[in-house]
């Protein structure tokens, strides 16, 4: 614990650890498993286009996921956008603003138009009351995001798909591990897209799985994956190059075999940083779902209005100790280009708003010991509880 103001880094002390810590950190499975499988592929000199890598990433992630289908493709925003395509969305899409931008831009990529609803206090998720708000007879689809790996309120979205009689397409980026009613995320609404990009859960470098249990969807997706091409010298439809290739799919399998693991480490740091701030004033750390699977590789916290600092006062203390924290998502969606400096400008979305303000994401994974994340929670407890000397010595902020 800091004596003194002096102790912490910003202020002169000693930085709290000496190498720094990020939100992102790719956590990998021992090089050896991941060369090993690397040099599989180069053995074969089969090095993509539906690979044997490929393929039993597919039937391992698909059995986890309890999903008849799962299509592999070289990232989740690719995947998106042929997921929309094979459905063939038209007009407008219902999406949520508090995402990341990827989710809004493979809207827009397709000549589709993101229509922006506010998420829910509680989950961060799509508010089913904003899509009753918005939703006309131009909306093609609803696209919502299980935040954080948290799901959003499928059952409430399903329900408004059903009676408009359009898709539900989830972007599960950040869902591998976690579950929902008793089952993994991944086989709710029309069809589900997660990310295996290096700062996810279970990464692949880059890479992504679409999972439905709609078999004549899967066929196209897979067609749309490679040129629409279903074999040698025939050509189908049109199609793009979603594929992933076999060094992806090698370090996918190889985290894979570490995957439950890595998700009781995160599982042991999210209860140290919750420990250490529990006594914290003005601030929340997000909890899952109670009772269902969860991969704690986001840790979320949330400043109240009652906190002695600012969400960005506190991001410049933990920079100084060597904690790169991040603040996702800012700005939302809305306020982004290109969709800011749409005609009438960017609609109003409170609680998109103020996460935007107010949420910060915490190292995860196998970079951090849970007693460091302690010793971190620490050192957060320590300047809330001092806020008000601490931010005298502060630049002002905004
Ligand atoms: N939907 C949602 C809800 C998403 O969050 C995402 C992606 C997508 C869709 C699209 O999925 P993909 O098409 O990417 O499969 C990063 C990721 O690039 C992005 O995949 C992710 N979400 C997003 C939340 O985070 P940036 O712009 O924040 O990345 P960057 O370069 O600032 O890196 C993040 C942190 O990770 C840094 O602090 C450093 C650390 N890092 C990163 C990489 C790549 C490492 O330590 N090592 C690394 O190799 O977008």
């Amino acid at each position: 614990e800091p004596a003194r103001l002096e102790d912490l880094a910003l202020l002169g002390g000693p930085p709290l650890f000496d190498r720094m810590l990020y939100v992102g950190r790719p956590s990998m499975a021992p090089d050896a498993e991941v060369h090993a499988r690397i040099q599989s592929a180069l053995d074969r000199r089969w090095l993509t286009n539906d690979g044997p890598l490929v393929q039993e990433l597919e039937r391992r992630c698909g059995e986890r996921l309890q999903v008849p289908h799962c299509i592999a493709v070289n990232n989740a925003t690719l995947g998106l956008e042929v997921a929309l395509r094979a459905l063939g969305v038209q007009g407008e899409v219902l999406l949520p603003a508090f995402t990341f931008i990827g989710t809004a831009h493979a809207v827009q990529w397709l000549g589709l138009t993101p229509v922006f609803g506010d998420v829910c206090d509680a989950d961060h998720g799509l508010d089913p009351a904003e899509v009753e708000r918005r939703i006309t007879p131009a909306t093609g689809a609803i696209l919502a995001v299980h935040l954080w790996g948290r799901a959003c309120a499928v059952e409430a979205l399903e329900a408004i798909a059903r009676r408009h009689g359009i898709p539900l397409i989830l972007d599960a980026a950040h869902a591998m591990g976690c579950g929902h009613a008793g089952r993994p995320l991944g086989s709710r609404g029309t069809v589900e897209v997660f990310s295996l990009h290096a700062t996810k859960g279970l990464n692949a470098l880059e890479g992504g799985l679409i999972t439905t249990g709609d078999a004549a969807l899967a066929e196209r997706i897979r067609l749309m994956r490679n040129f629409g091409i279903p074999g040698e010298d025939q050509v189908r439809c049109v199609g793009t190059n979603a594929k992933m290739n076999e060094f992806s799919a090698a370090v996918g399998l190889a985290n894979l075999d570490h995957f439950d693991d890595l998700c009781v480490h995160n599982q042991q740091l999210h209860a140290a940083y919750g420990a250490a701030l529990a006594e914290a004033p003005g601030l929340r750390l997000m909890q899952p779902e109670p009772g269902q699977a969860f991969s704690h590789h986001y840790i979320v916290l949330e400043l109240l209005p009652t906190a002695t600092l600012h969400r960005d006062q506190l991001v410049s203390l933990l920079r100084a100790e060597n904690v790169y924290a991040r603040r996702y998502f800012r700005p939302g969606c809305h306020q982004a280009e290109p969709y800011r400096s749409r005609p009438g400008g960017p609609p109003v979305l409170p609680v998109t708003e103020r996460l935007g303000q107010t949420l910060l994401q915490l190292p995860s994974g196998l970079q951090i010991t849970p007693e460091e994340a302690h010793r971190l929670g620490r050192r957060l407890a320590w300047c809330l509880r001092h806020g008000d000397a601490v931010a005298t010595r502060l630049p002002r902020m905004a």
